[in-house]
């Protein structure tokens, strides 16, 4: 078996991530505006002012004191104000993933580019322009984009003023943009993502520290909006242009069992079906599961949910399943001495993997158990829309990067995705995680890396933002070039 010959080969980013040019082209403010940088050890907070007038800062699971709005304030980095600018360099890094031979590319438009408050009945011409430029831009390469309409950047004034997607307004509020984006980019775009990541909320119990229990049933509501929203805008896209391909996306994260005790099983099992697979089974097949009720019960959920919203789930499964995959995780009901945590999971440490230098699990024989898992359950085609290692690179005195380690990494995935392929599995592309250099979402920094395209820029902001090849660059462009069949270092030619 080989990758099929249209494989969707490329790589992927979000506008909050690599954009920057936050205050330009008519751009209002969005949560990710708010979030001061990290590091692993310093957590990244949100910026806001009192009633009164003081400055604070809170943690994404803490209360916004009454009265108190989110705001940029001063003396604090806000890495997603600047970036990698890619707003000002797309056509630069574009050319350089053409000269990948990049088949794909995942980007996400910000919202408030379209509609900077949200609440605006005319989209921002600018914004809307930015964009076209930019798709434009990768048709004249022939590079599919595969849009996320959504990727952690709800306008902050819709959270401020309604609570965000706690609210029903929000669901207006996405069937006027993704209106607005469906038909502004017929014949451009082809496939849609409705929302990165939308079972982020169903797991924040799994993953934050104290998360309180009493949040749990907000997530859960949330994520109810979300789910009436997306299946919308589904049946919106294919209303406006038939050849629309719509999916969801999902954080994948198999959790496995620490051991064979049938008590981690059940843990296991509803760990995925609590955090996971409520959203994939509401979203492909159009209903709530059968264990939903368990969930609402167990979390005193008491869904604000209409006959009109069950209609409408019916009625706009996805199309096409995508997910981020970086690790697994694993469950237990034992004590253990040391836990790990990772890409929106925490759990054991699994003593059969290998982590990396951000003590994430590298499994990618995980990603193969996964797209089975998933092809099995669900029937569609799937796309890995993120992938990759996030470490730290070393840019040399004459311009290179060496990062052998991304080059296994990513080589070994492949090599996975391919066996799934072997076994039936009906996988369509593959755009791994930051393919340039971007703000990490967890740390804040730049210094956590995933490109094939290194850039210049540090933690503190400062640095040329020049671009550089990596040896993954060269590396990857003969994997694209050969199909996935040669996945061997040149040294090893
Ligand atoms: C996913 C997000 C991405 C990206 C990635 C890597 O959850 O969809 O936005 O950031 O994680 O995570 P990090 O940047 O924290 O290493």
């Amino acid at each position: 078996m080989k990758f099929p010959d249209n494989f969707l080969w490329g790589g992927a980013t979000a506008a909050n991530q690599c954009e920057g040019g936050f205050k330009e082209g008519g751009k209002g403010l969005s949560e990710s505006d708010v979030k001061t940088a990290g590091t692993v050890s310093e957590p990244r907070y949100i910026t806001y002012m009192d009633k009164n007038g003081t400055p604070g800062k809170m943690l994404p699971q803490e209360t916004l004191p009454k009265g108190a709005r989110r705001a940029v304030l001063e003396g604090y980095h806000y890495p997603y104000h600047d970036a990698i600018d890619f707003y000002h360099r797309y056509k630069e890094d574009i050319k350089l993933f053409a000269e990948m031979g990049f088949k794909a590319f995942r980007m996400s438009i910000a919202g408030t580019r379209i509609y900077p408050k949200g609440i605006e009945e005319k989209p921002n011409q600018e914004g809307l322009d930015f964009y076209r430029d930019v798709f434009l831009e990768l048709k004249k390469y022939n590079i599919e984009p595969i849009v996320t309409i959504q990727h952690y950047d709800t306008p902050l004034y819709l959270i401020e003023e309604f609570g965000g997607w706690n609210s029903r307004k929000c669901i207006e509020y996405f069937d006027k943009y993704t209106t607005t984006i469906f038909n502004e980019y017929k014949g451009l775009v082809k496939y849609w993502i409705t929302f990165n990541e939308i079972n982020c909320a169903a797991v924040n119990k799994d993953f934050r520290p104290n998360y309180p229990f009493e949040k749990i049933k907000d997530d859960y509501q949330s994520l109810h909006y979300k789910f009436v929203a997306s299946a919308r805008a589904v049946k919106k896209a294919h209303e406006i242009d038939r050849d629309y391909i719509v999916g969801c996306m999902i954080a994948y994260n198999p959790a496995y069992s620490l051991t064979c005790d049938p008590k981690d099983i059940l843990k296991a099992q509803k760990q995925l079906q609590e955090g996971t697979y409520i959203c994939g089974d509401v979203m492909a097949q159009g209903e709530y599961p059968y264990y939903a009720q368990q969930i609402w019960k167990k979390y005193n959920v008491e869904l604000d949910c209409t006959e009109e919203d069950l209609a409408d789930l019916k009625e706009g499964c996805v199309d096409i399943i995508t997910i981020s995959y970086y690790m697994s995780t694993c469950v237990t009901t034992h004590k253990v001495e040391s836990t790990v945590s990772g890409n929106l999971s925490m759990g054991a440490k699994n003593p059969y993997l290998q982590y990396s230098e951000y003590g994430w699990a590298m499994d990618p024989d995980g990603l193969r158990y996964s797209l089975n898992e998933l092809y099995a359950r669900y029937r569609k085609p799937i796309i890995v829309v993120e992938n990759g290692l996030g470490c730290q690179d070393k840019l040399e005195d004459d311009g290179t990067v060496h990062d052998p380690y991304r080059i296994e990494y990513l080589r070994n995935h492949i090599a996975a995705m391919k066996q799934a392929i072997d076994d039936g599995v009906d996988l369509i592309g593959y755009t791994p995680w930051g393919c340039i250099d971007l703000v990490s979402a967890s740390t804040g920094e730049m210094k956590k890396r995933y490109g094939f395209i290194y850039v210049d820029r540090n933690n503190d902001g400062t640095g040329t933002l020049n671009r550089y090849k990596k040896d993954s660059f060269n590396w990857y462009r003969k994997v694209i070039a050969s199909n996935g069949e040669d996945l061997a270092l040149d040294a090893e030619h």
